[in-house]
């Protein structure tokens, strides 16, 4: 099997930079034709320059990274320092980037990549709020039957939210988008932290990172070190979520998760539940399926894949 082609929508974020170097030490499995930077764990100035400082740590500096949207469709940007630090990449001191944003925004990278690509070739990586993608469906509507698929970490429903009671932070940020996104009828796979909440980073998995004794393994042992402070305080539980890598690790061993194709529609209206992800977990409704929604994850194997790959950059 060819490795599977993807672009990465992220706003790193620490876990964001795991799943872009998950992702870089796979090129068997994945060709990553380009990471596009969208503002959400921090504002998009850094989320652009974090997204390059992670393929330099990874000796990766020929992968363009392209500036997306600056804020959301219709709202407010709201920003999780609180989580990641005012950089967004705290835990580490990494030298800032020496290799340039690539040219042309980043939702025309995915509209132009699309369209360069056979249809179905091509799968997107969302990390973050769904707004790059969201403006390139509007943008370029031709382009959504072309999509293989998306897989993205965002909501939940059993675990509920993480930035209000009912919505986790990514879908929360932007829910129109959200909204526009799980609409448009292309294949969706969600990694909610239904799932994510037990992908935890526990000392003796930090310490393997750590052991791997390299840049980047002490890089990520530093940065789950960093927002693991953040995560135990809330949750009291033994480490941190590692969210994003859920996705890159899901395209190179989907068997590490359980789930079930459901109906998944997005709150854009009440300020009560806005964002949450109404997923109809139990077939109570007659909508039609729209997502394959994960709620199980093999968190041994996926710790094991994760330490393994990262051992090779
Ligand atoms: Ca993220």
């Amino acid at each position: 099997m060819s490795a599977r082609k993807i672009i990465i929508d992220t706003d790193p974020g620490q876990d964001d930079a795991v799943a872009i170097l998950l992702a870089l030490a796979s090129p068997d499995e994945i060709e990553l034709l380009g990471i596009t930077a969208v503002a959400g764990n921090v504002p998009l100035a850094l989320t652009a320059k974090n997204a390059r400082i992670v393929c330099e740590l990874a000796g990766k500096t020929d992968v363009p990274v392209h500036a997306g949207c600056e804020a959301p469709l219709k709202r407010k940007l709201v920003t999780a320092e609180h989580v990641h630090g005012k950089t967004g990449l705290d835990g580490p001191v990494l030298p800032d980037p020496e290799m340039p944003l690539a040219e042309g925004h980043g939702v025309d990278f995915i509209i132009d990549t699309l369209r360069a690509h056979d249809p179905g070739t091509v799968t997107l990586c969302p990390l973050g709020p769904l707004t790059n993608i969201a403006t390139a469906f509007q943008k370029a509507p031709d382009i959504v039957t072309r999509v293989q698929e998306i897989v993205l970490m965002g909501g939940a429903y059993f675990e509920v939210g993480n930035i209000t009671p009912t919505a986790e932070f990514n879908i929360y940020v932007d829910p129109e988008a959200a909204d526009i996104v799980f609409k448009s009828g292309a294949p969706i796979v969600v990694m909610p932290l239904d799932v994510t909440h037990k992908a935890l980073v526990t000392k003796p998995r930090n310490d393997a990172f750590r052991a791997l004794d390299s840049g980047v393994g002490i890089a990520v042992a530093e940065m789950t070190d960093f927002f693991e402070r953040f995560d135990k305080e809330k949750y009291g539980s033994e480490g941190a979520p590692l969210h994003d890598p859920c996705v890159t690790a899901y395209l190179i061993r989907p068997e590490l998760f359980k789930g079930r194709r459901v109906n998944v529609e997005i709150e854009t209206q009440s300020d009560l539940t806005l964002g949450m992800t109404v997923a109809d977990w139990w077939g109570v409704t007659d909508r039609a399926p729209n997502a394959l929604f994960m709620g199980d994850l093999d968190a041994d194997g996926f710790f094991a894949l994760l330490t393994e790959r990262l051992a090779r950059l």
